[in-house]
């Protein structure tokens, strides 16, 4: 069995080196245009001629959970796509969701401000049943961020395409049931998969439903916001905030406007990290899984786009 790893934007080594580790039977090389076929692939964004060179793959493990740019690629019908399924981010997506959610509602900004120009000062504490958080995408990353914010005893709502039942979360389902869970929110955290779908979900008609004062929380992909909706209700006062992980052009061009804007929190693309060790025992799994002719879980639906 062979396996090549083609990640850009990744040192190559140390996936091929573990992968070798977890799979001694196997052969694991690192890509090089005109390589030889091999079985199975590890990459995160390749370029297309990696794909058009490897057209026998039996399967292409993503080292990330979104697929979206993958899946821009011209793939053999016959490779399966497998993204990673939580190696470690979930927890990560947790404290990083609550974290901006609760540095919102403590007014933890307003207050470092304060300390910082040597005032003692105090807010009326905000009641949190005005706080309802509404989660988009109720996957392996949206579902775990919804139960931890329950924790806090916020309101949680939940939005996905299929319906859920998740303990202490109201869930909404489906595009009949969106306006409704847009309007039961003031704060909004999306973890949707970007899919033709889902792109430009965020703008100025669907973020007008949040509640007044509301704040919003971007941690899936750039494509699902439209920057001059946000920017606008921001600037007009109907939101009062957000935190933006992940932007269109990466990293975030200097000039752009998000990164001053006075209510606006940019992080790097830094929410939830791929983590190594976790990725490469999963996917060895997986490989060891395909081999013997079982299903994994993970494989992408290349129709529905996630
Ligand atoms: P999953 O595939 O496990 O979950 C996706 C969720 O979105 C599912 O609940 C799905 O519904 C829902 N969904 C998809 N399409 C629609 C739609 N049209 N309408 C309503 N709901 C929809 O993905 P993950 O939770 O693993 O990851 C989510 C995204 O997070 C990734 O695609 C990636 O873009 C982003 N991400 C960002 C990172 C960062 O560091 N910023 C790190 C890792 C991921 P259903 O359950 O019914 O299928
Ligand atoms: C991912 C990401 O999709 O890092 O895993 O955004």
């Amino acid at each position: 069995m062979h396996i090549t790893v083609c990640v850009s934007q990744q040192k190559p080594e140390p996936w091929q080196q573990g992968l070798q580790a977890a799979l001694p039977e196997a052969t694991v090389s690192v890509w090089q245009p005109g390589a030889p076929a091999a079985d199975f692939a590890v990459v995160w964004a390749p370029p297309q001629t990696f794909f058009d060179e490897q057209a026998g793959l039996k399967a292409a493990f993503n080292t990330g959970a979104g697929v979206d740019a993958l899946l821009k690629l011209r793939i053999a019908p016959t490779t399966r796509i497998v993204r990673l399924d939580d190696a470690g981010m979930s927890v990560q997506m947790a404290e990083f969701a609550c974290h901006a959610v609760i540095r919102h509602f403590r007014e933890l900004d307003g207050y470092e401000a304060d300390v910082r120009a040597g005032r003692w000062s105090y807010r009326k504490p905000r009641a949190r049943a005005d706080y309802p958080v509404g989660v988009m995408g109720l996957g392996v990353l949206g579902e775990r961020v919804a139960r931890a914010l329950t924790v806090f005893e916020f309101p949680v709502h939940g939005w996905s395409r299929s319906p859920k039942a998740i303990d202490g979360v109201r869930c909404h389902a489906g595009e009949a049931q969106f306006d409704a869970f847009l309007s039961s929110c003031r704060v909004l955290i999306n973890l949707l998969p970007l899919t033709p779908e889902t792109e430009n979900i965020l703008n100025r008609r669907t973020l007008g439903l949040l509640k007044p004062g509301g704040y919003v929380v971007n941690l899936a992909r750039g494509g699902h916001v439209v920057d001059d909706d946000l920017i606008a209700l921001l600037d007009e006062g109907h939101l009062a905030g957000a935190t933006l992980d992940v932007f269109r052009t990466e990293p975030l061009p200097p000039e752009h406007g998000f990164w001053k804007h006075p209510k606006i929190t940019v992080t790097p693309h830094t929410s939830a990290r791929t983590l190594r060790e976790e990725s490469i025992a999963q996917i060895a799994g997986k490989i060891a899984a395909l081999q013997r002719g079982e299903a994994v879980v993970g494989e992408v639906d290349r129709l529905r786009g996630y």
